[in-house]
């Protein structure tokens, strides 16, 4: 085991008055909040690309990271970010993980020696899995660092690009399957365009619609019942992405008739670069039915791209988890750290107060939401404001029962409108008092 790790051993509960760094101050795995353990609730995933195989590399500078795996180099040096991630996983009591295909195995020479690596690594992985009890919450493929994929994947101009993402993902089927993965991930890497000069956009939809098309009719061929995500992100790479947000993926499946076979993975992150706060496509996911999983992490507003830092954020996540809750829950999806510590922050250690600070601002925005929800704040004052759908006209309205006609005559008999407050105000300082409330 990590000599690290021996010494800081299993990150334990201390509760809210803890001064311990390295101990959870909200996070309880056992303790019942709203009617299941917290862990059920929050099935918390390691990013196995942020965590084990980010360098801290940026635009600028190479990277900084100091990590005890830094001399080795090939399946050596893959087996042993293995070793070292579930040693992690389990000193913070994590209990899923996440991975795209060359996060987990080099690339080989050929196409058949990489399957033939991520192979040998999935063997690997199957046997950690099966010590430790740690599962597989989703796979992909990556399908947009290698220079092979400039012009994107199943969006690429070039046919044989198609072709090879088909095997990528093929292959990548087959193991999460193998793993018992509960999901599988499709994030648009540079499925988008630079510019409408060089792009037929009509036939990259197309093509990417036949792409999803083919993965679901070979996970049916092969009986994986995994979830398929889609992970919206409006730009990065690409200045365009296809899957630009929620709203812009539910249209393109429910136009190619995939809207049955997808849910969403939505990420913090990408929420804001469309524009939109986390809350707002977590609840256009919820109310479409489709919130599948979480990309946790969080933004910088000041800062264009995707920063993917460790969510501390208390009031995000309060109102995060209150989608999730509404939503029922997230099983067979989670809670997927896909965030990366700064540049400066090198050392091993600061993956641990990373991880904790997630873990257990999630934690907190659990607890903040449930009591929300068992109060009735949001819901009885929302049950309020739209009465007037519950009887005369309102209730008509719903009902589809009347037209323009009788909504003239009506409304020519009663011009003189009165609104109330919706009282915003109030309402944010409510959920304030319970965010300081709860301990
Ligand atoms: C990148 C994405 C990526 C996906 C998985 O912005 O967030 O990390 O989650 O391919
Ligand atoms: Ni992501
Ligand atoms: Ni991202």
């Amino acid at each position: 085991m990590e000599q690290l790790f021996q010494k800081i051993g299993k990150i334990k509960y201390e509760g809210s008055d803890s001064k311990n760094p390295l101990a959870f101050k909200y996070y309880n795995p056992e303790e019942v909040v709203y009617k299941k353990p917290m862990k059920e609730h929050l099935r918390f995933a390691m990013s196995y690309w942020h965590t084990l195989t980010g360098t801290g590399m940026d635009p600028f500078g190479a990277g900084t990271n100091i990590r005890s795996w830094d001399k080795l180099s090939g399946m050596e040096l893959a087996k042993k970010r293995a070793d070292i991630g579930f040693q992690f996983m389990e000193a913070l009591g994590i209990e899923y993980y996440c991975f795209h295909d060359v996060d987990v195995a080099p690339e080989g020479e050929t196409l058949k020696e990489t399957l033939q690596n991520i192979d040998e690594m999935a063997d690997y992985l199957e046997k950690l899995q099966k010590q430790t009890g740690i599962k597989l919450l989703w796979a992909t493929s990556n399908m947009f660092s290698h220079p092979r994929f400039v012009h994107g994947a199943a969006t690429s101009c070039n046919a044989d690009v198609f072709a090879y993402c088909g095997a990528k993902v093929k292959k990548m089927l087959e193991i999460t399957k193998r793993l018992g993965g509960e999901n599988y991930v499709f994030w648009g890497g540079r499925e988008g365009y630079e510019t409408l000069l060089n792009t037929d956009s009509k036939l990259e939809m197309d093509n990417l619609a036949r792409f999803l098309r083919m993965a679901v009719d070979y996970a049916e061929k092969i009986g994986f019942k995994g979830q398929f995500l889609i992970e919206p992100k409006p730009k990065e790479p690409t200045k365009h992405q296809y899957d630009f947000d929620v709203a812009t993926v539910i249209g393109f499946l429910r136009n190619y008739g995939l809207e049955k076979h997808f849910k969403m993975n939505i990420e913090a992150n990408h929420a804001t670069l469309a524009g939109h706060t986390f809350q707002h496509e977590l609840n256009m996911a919820r109310i479409n039915g489709i919130l599948g999983s979480i990309d946790a992490n969080q933004g910088d507003l000041l800062l264009g791209w995707d920063t993917d830092q460790f969510p501390t954020n208390i009031y995000d996540a309060a109102l995060a988890m209150y989608e999730v809750l509404k939503n029922g829950g997230l099983a067979p999806g989670g809670l997927n750290f896909d965030a990366k510590v700064r540049r400066a922050s090198f050392e091993m250690e600061d993956l641990f107060y990373a991880y904790i600070a997630g873990m257990d601002t999630f934690a907190k925005g659990l607890k903040v939401a449930a009591k929300l929800l068992e109060d009735g704040v949001f819901e009885t004052m929302i049950e309020k404001r739209y009465e007037s759908y519950t009887v005369g006209i309102g209730k008509d309205i719903v009902e589809g029962k009347i037209g323009f006609e009788k909504l003239a005559a009506y409304a020519l008999k009663n011009d003189q409108i009165k609104n109330t407050s919706g009282k915003q105000e109030y309402l944010e300082s409510l959920l304030n008092q319970y965010i300081y409330e709860v301990k």
